[in-house]
């Protein structure tokens, strides 16, 4: 009976994995005002179950949409009848998935992950893996990696974040990946991340000398219910999950929850939208948590929030057109820094302002982490362009995360040398 009842839920286990079988990602390129509006009307039918990869658009810029095959034939019908331009990125995204399932089962069988030396960092790992990885790292590193537990999110897992430290009461720099839990190749990228700065610490003059004036906290899984969801029920989940009231549609965007310009443009008050804004300003644990631990300490010079994908190196602000007196210097080092990134493979980043260069989005973190006095306050969005968006596969999450750190770390030695 027991057997019977662990292979019914095995069964149930393995079959509540939604389904993304003749899913399309179409690239979308309205041309002027009329199609762009026209392309955002989508959105309002709700029953199309449409998922906006990359938007909102404007005139000659592209938008993503991830389009159910039940609403192909509509959503096609509707772009040609209004002579809307289209190319489809991604022909079947089920295809993507199940390679990179079997992509993580050859990965997995490749490591050991009872040391983070013969960790495999070019595999996607599950939230449990990751906490493995963090408490090995911690454990080989005494007195250099500690683990700080900054809150529990709305489910009750931990909000673990690494903490690189030679000396008490430093300025600090923070880093966060997976705010967004199906960007995976940056939850990927923190963990190489975390690797090299252990490696580097005593050999790499510069780190050596950062880590010898600033602590660097690093948040991997910023976003946990997401991310075990992602692997467990909807690889495509974005938002947290907490419950609405008053509708039985589950999250809200940490990235438009936070208290600068929350409820402007560029954010929604349906919970059923990818871009919920939450029922109040740090409304979700997993962004309330941030914000005590950034007040509490009092002291961060530096912040970046990873996101994928669009190769993109952000600045605030996002709910507004309005420069920050930083401009110029923020756009500088930005330059120096997507130079960097590219001199490793090439790898091309556009950077700017998040309004200017991405679209308004109101209440984003970077925005409230400036306005808190973090003037070196930046977002990456991490590859690709959109070839595979989401689902990058694993054999580019080392030359992604070896290149961004090459940018990271220039933003890094600004601040230690400026801030
Ligand atoms: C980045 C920083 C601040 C506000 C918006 C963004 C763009 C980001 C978003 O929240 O809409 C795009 C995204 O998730 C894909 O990473
Ligand atoms: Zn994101």
């Amino acid at each position: 009976m027991k057997g019977v009842l662990a292979l019914l839920a095995l069964v149930a286990a393995v079959t509540s994995m939604e389904d993304f079988s003749g899913h399309q990602v179409l690239r979308i390129l309205p041309a002027n005002e009329e199609q762009v509006t026209l392309v955002h009307d989508l959105e309002s039918y709700e029953d199309l179950k449409l998922d906006f990869w990359q938007g909102p658009s404007r005139p000659e810029r592209f938008i993503d949409i991830r389009v159910p095959f039940f609403s192909l034939q509509d959503v096609k019908v509707y772009l040609e009848s209004n002579n809307i331009q289209y190319s489809i990125m991604i022909e079947d995204l089920q295809t993507l998935l199940n390679e990179e399932k079997r992509d993580m089962k050859i990965g997995r069988a490749k490591e050991n992950a009872r040391s983070t030396d013969t960790f495999n960092y070019g595999t996607y790992h599950t939230f449990d893996e990751i906490n493995t990885f963090i408490n090995n790292l911690v454990a080989e590193n005494p007195g250099f990696v500690s683990k700080i537990q900054i809150g529990s999110s709305y489910q009750g897992c931990p909000l673990n974040v690494l903490k690189f430290s030679t000396g008490a009461n430093r300025p600090a720099f923070w880093i966060d990946t997976g705010i967004h839990s199906r960007e995976w190749v940056t939850q990927a990228s923190g963990l190489w991340f975390a690797k090299k700065i252990v490696k580097d610490y005593g050999k790499d003059p510069s780190l050596t000398a950062t880590l010898n004036k600033l602590d660097i906290f690093l948040e991997i899984v910023t976003n946990p219910d997401g991310f075990v969801y992602t692997h467990t029920s909807d690889r495509m989940w974005r938002k947290t999950r907490s419950p609405n009231t008053g509708s039985t549609c589950i999250g809200t965007d940490p990235n438009r929850n936070w208290d600068a310009g929350f409820g402007g443009g560029g954010s929604s008050s349906n919970p059923c939208s990818e871009t919920y804004r939450g029922r109040a300003a740090h409304s979700e644990p997993e962004v309330k948590a941030i914000v005590d631990f950034v007040k509490s300490h009092g002291n961060i010079k530096g912040f970046v929030s990873i996101h994928s994908y669009s190769q993109m190196l952000l600045y605030p602000y996002g709910y507004t057109t309005v420069r920050t007196p930083d401009n110029a210097e923020l756009d500088n080092v930005a330059r120096t820094a997507v130079n960097a990134l590219a001199s490793l493979y090439g790898t091309k980043y556009t950077y700017g302002t998040i309004i200017t260069t991405i679209y308004q989005a109101s209440g984003g973190t970077i925005d409230w982490t400036y306005n808190q006095g973090i003037k070196y306050s930046y977002t990456f969005e991490l590859r690709d362009t959109g070839r595979y968006g989401f689902v990058l596969p694993a054999n580019q999450i080392i030359p992604t995360a070896e290149e961004t750190w090459l940018a990271l770390t220039k933003l890094i030695e600004h601040t230690r040398d400026n801030a």
